[in-house]
């Protein structure tokens, strides 16, 4: 069964609450703006910001069971937040219950809330389509856009920086992949 655009939708609609389906709306559409401007492939971008948020709701026993079975899943989320696990189990899930049967746009969705070394373009632009949508207000975020319009590294850089503050400013353990991802846009950069 290849999951089509229309599947996609209807399968995370009927998972998702309203506010949440219309974020994923606004990621879709920034994501195909991001994937236009920076050469991803725009089918799989679209695809990867339909199904990104699918696991978000998910049962956080059903989430533990997956990650501690799933030989794929790495085993230390279990000791950070479980808000950082809906991505990688969502990836997985696709896999095995809506038969997502595309690597890229499953690794897409598996790193879009940390981020990690090494993103390929598509995983940049889900990554910075998820922290840039026009319903977002964290703060700094009008620097974020106005970067994303020149610079994808820079943009992600940036999104990494303020979630790495904004996790410090509350005392909260930072994934590695979080920093994985902050210490290679700082390699990117700097060697441009
Ligand atoms: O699912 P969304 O709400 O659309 O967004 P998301 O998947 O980016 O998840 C956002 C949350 O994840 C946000 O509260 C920041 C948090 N986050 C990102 N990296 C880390 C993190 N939380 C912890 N504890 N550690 C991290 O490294
Ligand atoms: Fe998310
Ligand atoms: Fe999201």
């Amino acid at each position: 069964m290849k999951l089509d655009r229309d599947m996609a939708l209807e399968l995370v609609k009927a998972k998702l609450k309203k506010e949440r389906f219309e974020h994923t709306i606004r990621v879709t559409d920034t994501a195909v703006k991001l994937a236009e401007m920076y050469g991803a492939d725009v089918e799989k971008a679209e695809r990867a910001a339909i199904l990104h948020d699918y696991a978000k709701y998910r049962n956080r026993e059903e989430m533990k069971r997956w990650i501690k079975s799933d030989p794929r899943l790495p085993k230390d989320l279990l000791h950070y937040h479980h808000e950082l696990w809906h991505g990688p189990v969502g990836a997985v899930i696709l896999e095995k219950e809506a038969g997502l049967d595309d690597a890229e746009v499953a690794g897409a969705i598996a790193c879009h809330t940390t981020g990690k070394a090494n993103m390929n373009v598509l995983d940049k632009v889900i990554f910075l389509a998820d922290y840039i949508e026009p319903g977002r207000k964290f703060p700094g975020i009008d620097e974020v856009r106005g970067t994303a319009k020149e610079d994808l590294d820079k943009a992600c850089l940036q999104a990494a920086h303020n979630t790495i503050f904004f996790l410090m400013s509350k005392g909260q353990k930072v994934y590695p992949d979080t920093l994985h991802n902050y210490n290679h846009l700082i390699n990117i950069i700097t060697h441009k």
